[in-house]
């Protein structure tokens, strides 16, 4: 299969390397991981995108007169841009700028926008949310709201999402602000349930990984000897995501290989749940001030408005 020299197989072979191994969540997006995304985000018990936008459709009119009309739209991680188009409906941005690392998709989700919204102006950024982001020329300085949907600072560690919440202070400007979308602790049984779905098809996407790892740096997984584990880890509030080997395995790359005895794990994502305390702590670490924070009635999501000023 052929290698994609974009990526460095060395920091993929490197994190498999160590004890426990890991393979980063971001590799879990490829085509057919992105599908598979999409429909978790349909699960009956995948709660966190239908909520977010039952808030979104319950109190748009309020946060829309908390954000004002006529600004600049920048969506991290936008995806499709589907998210946006709730938003666009409320806010009418003169702009709208859509960054996600996958620039084909994202092009196609920002001219979708584009048609529905005639007269507003589109920008694409491929770009990785863990470095800094430069816009392009263009893009008005002033009034600029970051968009960050679906609770993904969820899959950021602590200090990681202190540096994207600083860099989206930085991206958003003097008078702009942060709308983002994160999901908060419960039950550990209902958010157990969000990530081992009766159809197993998170379980998929959990294995998917590793047929992305097979193209990305030659190896040999077979993804049906891995066993999907994903539980709570109350003392670090996150959910976290496993492979599990059925039986001793072998798994060969060019020029290396590791032994993974039964019952081994490869950690492949986090999913941190937060508190409004902690969320509004983080917030405020990273140079927000004013803070408007909007929830569901059972108080699973919440989308919080921060400001830089
Ligand atoms: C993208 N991200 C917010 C999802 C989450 O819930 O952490 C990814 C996911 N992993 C398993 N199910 C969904």
């Amino acid at each position: 299969m052929p290698l994609d020299a974009s990526i460095e197989p060395l920091t993929i072979i490197d994190a498999l390397k160590r004890s426990p191994a890991r393979i980063a969540s971001k590799y879990f997006y490829d085509n057919h991981g992105s599908e598979l995304f999409e429909l978790i985000t349909r699960l009956p018990e995948y709660y966190p995108t239908r909520t977010e936008l039952e808030i979104l459709n319950q109190f748009g009119e309020d946060i829309a007169l908390a954000i004002g009309q006529g600004l600049t739209l920048i969506e991290l991680g936008a995806g499709n841009c589907e998210k946006s188009q709730t938003l666009c409906r409320l806010i009418q941005p003169s702009h709208f700028v859509a960054i996600d690392v996958a620039e084909e998709f994202v092009r196609e989700g920002a001219n979708r926008l584009r048609s529905a919204f005639p007269g507003l102006i589109t920008h694409t950024v491929a770009a990785d949310l863990a470095v800094p982001i430069t816009l392009p020329t263009g893009v008005p300085y002033s009034k600029r709201v970051v968009f960050y949907p679906g609770s993904s600072i969820g899959n950021f560690d602590p200090a990681d999402s202190l540096a994207l919440l600083e860099r989206s202070h930085a991206l958003a400007g003097k008078d702009g602000a942060l709308l983002i979308g994160v999901d908060l602790v419960k039950d550990p049984a209902i958010l157990e349930a969000a990530y081992n779905d009766a159809d197993g098809v998170t379980a998929r996407f959990n294995q998917n990984i590793l047929r992305h790892a097979n193209c990305l740096i030659g190896s040999d997984f077979k993804p049906k000897h891995w066993r999907h584990v994903a539980f709570f880890n109350n003392s670090l509030s996150r959910i976290e995501m496993h492979l599990e080997a059925k039986t001793t395995t072998v798994v060969h790359w060019p020029g290396g290989e590791r032994h993974f005895a039964s019952g081994e794990r490869i950690h492949t994502e986090n999913s941190y749940k937060y508190t409004p305390k902690i969320l509004e702590d983080r917030l405020r670490q990273a140079g927000f001030g004013q803070i408007d924070v909007w929830m569901d009635a059972r108080r699973w999501f919440a989308i919080v408005l921060a400001r830089t000023c």
